[in-house]
């Protein structure tokens, strides 16, 4: 099989040439988006075959993100071309400093993706990797790509291992069932990701270990903490076939100097991903995804060219002293 298989909407995206509102702004320069999509060009980069499902329109722009996605290394033969619906797109501003608010224009409902359900994408090709990983923006989409998502997270015999991040997108939901949704999802998954942001901000949970409280069932939890770094919570079920103690592994994130924060958490999770399909100790996943993750933070746009597999691994086996 292959390592990983993703599912998600990919949008072009149009990155402000200055600083300002979006009726200010003149112009923009052309990136691609899509937080699964972002997480396959991390994994490929890293050495790993990895799979993109999706649907597109029959559009220049779905063109461009066929190509640019498959030019990281992506297997893009499961994507579908839709003749009616378009690609969907979508525009950032930016503010004088990567801390300063930002408005998100998207441009997608109703877009090729959006129809994605149990009977328009092939259910067995996304069963067909070690790792199925999903994220919380599709659930949000439409009816048809929540139940999608609800037939991929089932527990059933054979399913691969699910890797969920919840990527709670305020703006794209359409009633206020998110949260809710959200949760369900997350329990249901084998390796989760979730920002403490997101989880104040749509559970009301303070703190990482309250967010294992609320979450206790995957394997893996990861709760990304901001610049201060990531807590992974790890039942340390490998090879035992039962659960032993949970143990938490907090691990501090580089200090760089921010560009944006767009693709960042998607990079982390290529990342720890990678590391985990490696076997490698949780401090070192962590590690792998804190570099990932700063790559992506000292770019404009969602992806950054990461460090190959052999040159992170160097970095992440520096002394605790060079990570602080
Ligand atoms: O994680 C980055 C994504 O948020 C961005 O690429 C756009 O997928 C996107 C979304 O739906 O917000």
């Amino acid at each position: 099989p292959v390592d990983v298989v993703t599912l998600g909407e990919s949008m072009v995206t149009f990155l402000p040439s200055r600083p300002g509102r979006l009726a200010d702004v003149p112009s923009f320069d052309r990136g691609i988006g899509g937080a699964e999509s972002n997480v396959a060009c991390g994994l490929a980069a890293a050495g790993h075959s990895v799979k993109w499902v999706s649907r597109v329109g029959a559009d220049g722009f779905g063109d461009h993100l066929v190509e640019t996605i498959a030019s990281y290394g992506v297997d893009t033969s499961a994507v579908r071309r839709d003749p009616v619906r378009p690609t969907g797109i979508y525009f950032r501003t930016a503010g004088e400093r990567a801390t300063d608010a930002h408005e998100v224009a998207y441009y997608r409902t109703g877009s090729a993706a959006s129809t994605m359900a149990t009977d328009t994408v092939d259910l067995d090709v996304l069963r067909s990797g070690r790792v199925l990983h999903l994220s919380g923006i599709t659930a949000a989409l439409s009816g048809d790509c929540l139940g999608l998502l609800r037939e991929l997270t089932a527990r059933r015999p054979g399913r691969p291992l699910v890797s969920f991040d919840v990527n709670h997108r305020p703006g794209l939901w359409r009633d206020t069932e998110g949260p809710r949704v959200l949760l369900d999802l997350a329990r249901a998954a084998d390796i989760v990701f979730v920002g403490d942001d997101e989880a104040r901000d749509a559970w009301g949970l303070h703190g990482a270990a309250a967010v294992r409280e609320a979450l206790p069932e995957p394997a893996l939890l990861v709760v990304k903490q901001g610049e201060r770094g990531a807590t992974v919570f790890d039942k340390n079920t490998g090879g035992m076939g039962e659960d032993a103690a949970d143990t938490a592994t907090f691990v501090g994130a580089l200090h760089v100097d921010v560009i944006a924060h767009v693709g960042a958490g998607d990079a982390f999770a290529a990342g720890f991903l990678s590391a985990t399909l490696r076997g490698l100790p949780v401090r070192d996943r962590i590690r792998h995804g804190h570099l990932m993750a700063a790559a992506a933070l000292t770019v404009p746009g969602d992806l950054a060219a990461p460090p190959a597999r052999e040159h992170a691994d160097r970095l992440v086996a520096l002394d605790d002293g060079a990570w602080g």
